[in-house]
């Protein structure tokens, strides 16, 4: 399709093959987006570059990005401005938290890693959002990536699940703000997919077992279903929605 034609969109957060955002870049890269990357470490630089070449997709600019700082979300999107001009969307697709909050009771969550938590996870998006504003003088549409535990208990995902329901507020804040100059923001919320994050969590192959048997389409999603449904949003098809949450995780989310 080229439902992206002509236009350009930052993808934060590919890790590795198995990451979401790598699902998402050949969706949109597909829909003929021109494709920005940022990733924080050197390790993602180096398997990102071998991705892009093994399938064929050529990056307008690759950009180091570490969204625990303003700087360097500034000097991010700087870079970005200087090299490519105007953004028409950003694909938000980061968060973390320690390995040690993720397991055991959300109780013993200390200070630090809740706040922790809670900067990566969520208030990035509130600062890439400022950041990347300026650049979307022609409107835009902004996609991050949430999950289920963000709105009932999900045993392990703790601290992380406490992150993303401010992260769910937050797109719904921001979409009022952003709202007038054309700009939307939504989220996915995925079913549980085996990538390095999702590691972390502990009890990830119970969770996925679960869906097989509970949801009602009876198997798991991957990463190229959360790809779709994020083109759906980054695309003129989703003109009239904004500040949604749109679950993608085979119906699991309707089951009792
Ligand atoms: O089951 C799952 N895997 C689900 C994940 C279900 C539903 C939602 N999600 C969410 C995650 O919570 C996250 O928000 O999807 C998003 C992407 O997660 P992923 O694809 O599962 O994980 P991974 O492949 O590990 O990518 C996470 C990225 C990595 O990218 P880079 O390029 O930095 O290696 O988040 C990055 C992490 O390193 N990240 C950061 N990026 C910039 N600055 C930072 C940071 N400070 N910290 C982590």
């Amino acid at each position: 399709s080229n439902l992206l034609q002509g236009k350009n969109i930052v993808i934060m957060g590919v890790a590795n093959e198995r990451s979401i955002a790598w699902g998402i870049t050949k969706s949109l890269h597909n829909a003929g987006a021109n494709l920005i990357f940022t990733n924080r470490q050197e390790r993602s630089y180096q398997k990102l570059t071998k991705l892009l070449e093994k399938n064929e997709v050529s990056a307008k600019l690759i950009v180091s990005c570490d969204v625990a700082s303003d700087e360097s979300i500034n000097d991010a999107f700087s870079e970005i401005k200087k090299n490519v001009g105007v953004i028409h969307g950003v694909v938000h697709s980061v968060a973390f938290a320690n390995r040690d909050d993720l397991k055991g009771e959300f109780l013993d969550t200390s200070r630090d890693g809740f706040l922790l938590a809670q900067e990566i996870s969520a208030y990035s998006l509130v600062a890439v959002t400022k950041a990347a504003k300026e650049l979307m003088t022609e409107g835009g549409s902004i996609v991050t990536q949430t999950y289920l535990g963000s709105e009932r208990v999900i045993p392990g995902y703790n601290v992380m699940g406490v992150a993303k329901a401010s992260l769910e507020a937050s797109v719904m804040y921001l979409a009022e703000d952003v709202g007038k100059h054309g700009i939307r923001v939504n989220a996915v919320s995925a079913g549980p997919i085996r990538t390095l994050s999702a590691k972390g969590v502990s009890g990830f192959n119970e969770k996925a077992g679960v869906i097989e048997e509970k949801a009602p389409l009876r198997r798991n999603v991957d990463q190229d279903q959360v790809g779709d449904a994020t083109l759906f949003f980054m695309s003129e098809l989703s003109r009239g929605i904004t500040g949604e949450v749109l679950h993608v995780d085979s119906g699991y989310h309707i089951i009792g």
